[in-house]
């Protein structure tokens, strides 16, 4: 089958690559986005977002005329639906996005189109987007209905890319494409193997959603052990990270890094889709989820500890006197994506709690989000010299870099093992 031109609803962290992708394999691709702001940026071959060379190649897309943007869905040969799938209350996965999205393309479907649903979603999610179709489009036929038969093809392929690397493994990564056919995934994997490198993989579409939710379940399960490790060794005095260099020497051991909390927009909310659809049985998936969140708690607590010790030592001096430097805002080491980050969170609290003075150093960042208004951006230097307790909260590549006797000058709380 051949795809003359896709269409791609919501142009963000992955919308926006994918499209600029097929967009340099010279196809015709049409970027859909709500947001007016976003389309104009795109119009004019810029980006919205920051991921390394994603401007390179959506202004090499735009100017060679492969890559438009409009809030308007048009007819296209495949639509490629990426718009995000969050939680609401009491952690229920929310498809709103999903739900506009489907019934914004409805009107524009014609006999033959493909329709991939991307964004990470509960397994059954696929089939609940095929329905909001078929109920906008009763003159077209759905594989709900008419099976191998159907008018339009539906499939369900979860992005799987790093952030910070996502050009990189859009390409190389394999997929998993799970159709509500067997035709639907052939006809959607010849559409991933005009630019994908990787295996593009075929299942069905609830095995599809179930695998994108499996590896960050995985990750987050395995975070968690991580995590509670580190604090069962710090009541035990052991150094954690050498508990995990030498334990990880066994050949079928791998433990992941223990850290603040787990931050992102994924990790920390995919699990939740299973759990919300199997709530008796997601037992070990929850108590990861528990345990990564509070994290952060404990580590306020450390901090508490660190700012007694001190004052203890310095009789005299307060509270009000004790500046603390927080190194790292962002969700994980050398981006400046400080969304959902469990560092943010923690600087946060400590601004807002602490009498004395709270300084982050986020090489990043040219300037603090409003959230941390009581807070002050602060050179690595300035902080290294100048700061009473020092809280290294993400393992930038600076910090690592940092001398042993600059930050031995200060007490500090190391959540991620590098000055420890
Ligand atoms: N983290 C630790 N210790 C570790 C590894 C990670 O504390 O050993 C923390 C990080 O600091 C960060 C959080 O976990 O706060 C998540 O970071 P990450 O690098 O594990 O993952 P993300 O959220 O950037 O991207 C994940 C990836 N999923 C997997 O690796 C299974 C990516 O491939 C997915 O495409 C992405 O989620 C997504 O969009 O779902």
């Amino acid at each position: 089958m051949s795809f003359e031109t896709i269409s791609i609803i919501g142009l963000g962290y992955i919308g926006l690559p994918t499209a600029a992708v097929i967009a340099s394999r010279k196809r015709q691709v049409i970027g859909v986005d709500v947001n007016q702001r976003a389309v104009d940026t795109v119009n004019r071959g810029q980006v919205h977002i920051v991921e390394p060379e994603l401007d390179v190649v959506v202004l090499a897309a735009v100017s060679g005329g492969y890559l438009r943007a409009t809030t308007k869905p048009e007819p296209a040969d495949a639509f490629l639906i990426a718009v995000p799938t969050p939680f609401k209350e009491e952690y229920q996965p929310d498809l709103d996005y999903i739900e506009s999205a489907s019934r914004a393309i409805a009107p524009v479907l014609k006999r033959g189109d493909l329709v991939i649903l991307e964004s990470t979603s509960p397994v059954g999610a696929t089939e609940q987007m095929a329905e909001w179709l078929a109920q906008a489009r009763p003159d077209l036929t759905f594989p709900q209905s008419h099976g191998e038969a159907s008018d339009i093809r539906v499939a369900h392929c979860p992005e799987r890319v790093l952030p910070g690397h996502v050009l990189r493994e859009l390409v190389q990564n394999d997929r998993v494409i799970g159709g509500m056919t067997p035709k639907c995934s052939e006809v959607a994997a010849s559409l991933y193997k005009t630019f994908v490198e990787g295996a593009c993989v075929i299942t069905d579409a609830r095995t599809a959603e179930m695998c994108k939710l499996t590896e960050n379940s995985f990750r987050d399960v395995n975070i968690a052990f991580a995590n509670e490790l580190s604090i069962i060794c710090d009541k035990l005095g052991i150094n954690v990270w050498e508990l995990i260099r030498l334990a990880n020497r066994h050949p079928r051991v791998n433990i992941l890094q223990p850290g603040p909390g787990v931050g992102g927009h994924c990790i920390a909310v995919d699990p939740w889709f299973i759990v919300s659809k199997t709530p008796n049985e997601a037992r070990l998936i929850r108590a990861a989820r528990g345990v990564n969140d509070s994290k952060p708690a404990w580590v306020l607590d450390k901090v508490k500890g660190a700012i007694a010790a001190y004052l203890q030592a310095q009789p005299g001096k307060t509270a009000r006197d004790v500046t603390i430097a927080c190194f790292g805002l962002a969700f994980k080491p050398d981006i400046d994506d400080l969304r959902e980050s469990p560092a943010l969170e923690i600087t946060r609290s400590l601004a807002l709690n602490h009498p004395g003075s709270v300084w982050a150093v986020e090489p990043h960042i040219d300037a603090l989000p409003e959230s941390l208004e009581h807070c002050k951006l602060k050179s690595l230097d300035e902080a290294l010299a100048k700061a009473d307790i020092f809280l290294l909260l993400v393992d930038h590549k600076a910090f690592k870099e940092v001398a042993a006797e600059r930050f031995r000058r200060a007490a500090f709380v190391d959540t991620r093992g590098i000055w420890a």
